[in-house]
This record gives C-alpha cells, structure tokens and sequence, in this order.
C-alpha cells in the first residue's frame, strides 16, 4: 500500500485545521451567548430578590423611634422611610436610590506681594449631589526659612494650621509645608474661604512664577459625592437607631450602611411612583409625603443595553399598610 504524498499530507492538515478552527469558533461562540444570557439572568435574578425585600419593607413603613412620620423623602430615583425589618422592635431608618459616588477636584493659587500679607481663595457652587467627603491640600512657598516665618492657615474663620513652621525654605522654588486637611463639615454649605496669612516677618523677595512675592500658597480641593438618579446601581442603605443621653433616639446620616442590590438598572423613568388612596397618582413632594397610600416600584434591568436581550422590567405595586386609614 502507497503512503501519502507529501502534497496529501499537507491538504489533509490544511483542511483539518479549517474544520477544527470553524468548530472551535462556534463553541467559543456558544459558550459566550450562553454565559452573557446567563449573566443576564443573573441579574434579573438579582433585581427580582431586591424589589421583593423593598416591596416587603416598603409595606411595613411606620414611624421612626425619634417620633418621624414614616415617609422621610418621597422622590422619583429616592425613597427614605422607616420600618423595622429585622422585627427586632426597633425601627431602622431606611433608604432605596439610584445613585453614584462622584469625586471632583479644583484648585486655585493666591499670591501675596507685600510683607506680612494674606491672601485668599474661595470655592463655591462645585457640588452637585449630596457631599460625602472633602479634603484639601495646602502647599506654601516665599521666604519662609526661619521657624519665626510661618503661613496661618484659615478655613472660613477657622484656623487650621501654621504651614513651613519648620523644614522650609527661604524662596524654595517649589511648593513646600504640604498639609492635607478634611473639610467636609465646612464645605456642606456648596462654599468654603481659604487664607493664608503670611506674618510680619516675611519679606516679599521670591521670585518663582510671580517675582517680588513675601508667599503664595495653591489649595488642592478634592471632594466626594453622591449623585442620586445617575450610574445604574439600586442601592440600599440603612440607619440603626441610636439612643442618646434621656434616651433621646436619633438617626445619625453618618452611620448609614449602603448596599448594591442590582449594579445594571436602566431606569430613564421614574423608579418609585407613588398613589393616594383613590389610585389618583401624586406628582408635588409634599402631596407625596402626605398622601401616599400605595407605591409603584418599576425597576428596568439590562445589563448591556447594546446586545440582546433586551431590557427586562420589574414592576409592582405596594400598599404602606399603616398609612392606609389615616
Ligand atoms: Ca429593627
Ligand atoms: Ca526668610
Ligand atoms: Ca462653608
């Protein structure tokens, strides 16, 4: 029997790895489809037991333990009430919302040309959402090499520090003292001043950038925030009541613990709706936190809106049972 030539050999690899390379294609293929639906549904899944809990929770809406009518804010992306979901007897403050966390930063320089002058900068308007954090990074340059040549540094009235009190140098040509600082508690209000106070005892003899400068300090200001109606995440967030001193029970906002239920929520529409008691629906915040008998919770779920499947939508409806005959 004749082997094969070496032509056959070589046609006979050629259409091996053609065929192999089609099959593999198609499994790889497959199996992406398949583990993308599967995702998918995953995600549905996911959603499904979120809105299953909400719904549960949002029924048993009852006053807080500080005294609060059960509905704290009633808005289309946001929803805070109380109940008690672990029956535990006290009531947790509770809180549905879309929402993301978004850091920002803007930095601004102030000069000072005189012996012993101040300068100051101001930044307001810069949030958009609700403030998590902020902080603020304070450097220093002038003739600031003696220990008796400092930078008072003041936000909105108070002081925060002396800067370049030690370790600096006279005219360094590069920014020195850095301090960071957080000013969450004084950017609350969408506004903060910052001075810097030169003393008596600098001289006004640098010369890098701006010549004939005493000190010029740059404030660094980086913040976080919480934007509600925006990214795709439907988070959770829960406040335990704290008993003060008399007994006196609070809600601390600090304390809130914030989970993700769903991470691929495609709400363009409102995610909470909310009815009176004739199913009349209710648009104005104060008839909503008054009036509301029963919710809607519409959640719409993909987790790529640009390849099928489709969107899915969740939705359902929600008696607040102790509200129902006020
Ligand atoms: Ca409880
Ligand atoms: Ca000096
Ligand atoms: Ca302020």
């Amino acid at each position: 029997m004749k082997g094969f030539t070496l032509i056959e050999t070589i046609v006979t690899i050629v259409i091996f790895t053609i065929i192999f390379g089609v099959v593999s294609a198609f499994i790889i293929m497959a199996y992406r489809t398949q583990g993308y639906t599967w995702q998918q549904s995953m995600a549905i899944n996911e959603a499904r037991r979120g809105i299953e809990t909400m719904v549960k929770e949002i029924r048993e809406a009852r006053p807080g333990d500080d005294g609060s009518y059960p509905i704290v804010y009633a808005g289309d992306k946001e929803f805070i009430f109380f109940a008690d979901i672990d029956k535990d007897g006290a009531t947790e403050r509770l809180r549905y919302f879309l929402g993301t966390v978004d850091s920002g930063s803007q930095a601004q320089k102030c000069v000072t040309f005189t012996k012993g002058g101040t300068c100051s900068v101001s930044f307001s308007n810069f949030l958009k959402g609700n403030l998590k954090s902020t902080q603020v990074k304070i450097s220093v340059e002038g003739d600031l090499g003696a220990s008796n040549e400092y930078v008072e540094i003041f936000a909105d009235g108070v002081k925060l520090e002396n800067l370049c009190q030690t370790g600096c140098t006279d005219c360094a040509v590069t920014w020195q003292g850095t301090q960071t600082f957080d000013v969450t508690d004084l950017t609350k209000d969408n506004s903060i001043q910052f001075l810097a106070d030169a003393t008596i005892h600098v001289d006004s003899q640098c010369s890098w950038e701006e010549p004939n400068h005493a000190m010029k300090a740059i404030f660094e200001l980086s913040w976080n925030e919480e934007v509600i109606g925006a990214g795709n995440e439907l988070k959770k967030g829960v406040i335990n009541p704290v008993a003060g001193s008399g007994g006196k029970i609070t809600y601390p906002l600090d304390q809130e613990e914030v989970t993700i239920l769903t991470s691929y929520v495609r709400n363009v529409p409102p995610i909470f709706r909310y009815f009176d008691q004739d199913g009349q629906e209710l648009i104005e915040t104060p008839a909503r936190l008054k009036d509301t008998k029963v919710m809607e919770v519409y959640l719409i779920v993909n987790i790529d809106p640009n390849r099928p499947p489709q969107d899915f939508e969740l939705r359902s409806a929600v008696q607040l049972r102790n509200l129902k005959d006020e």
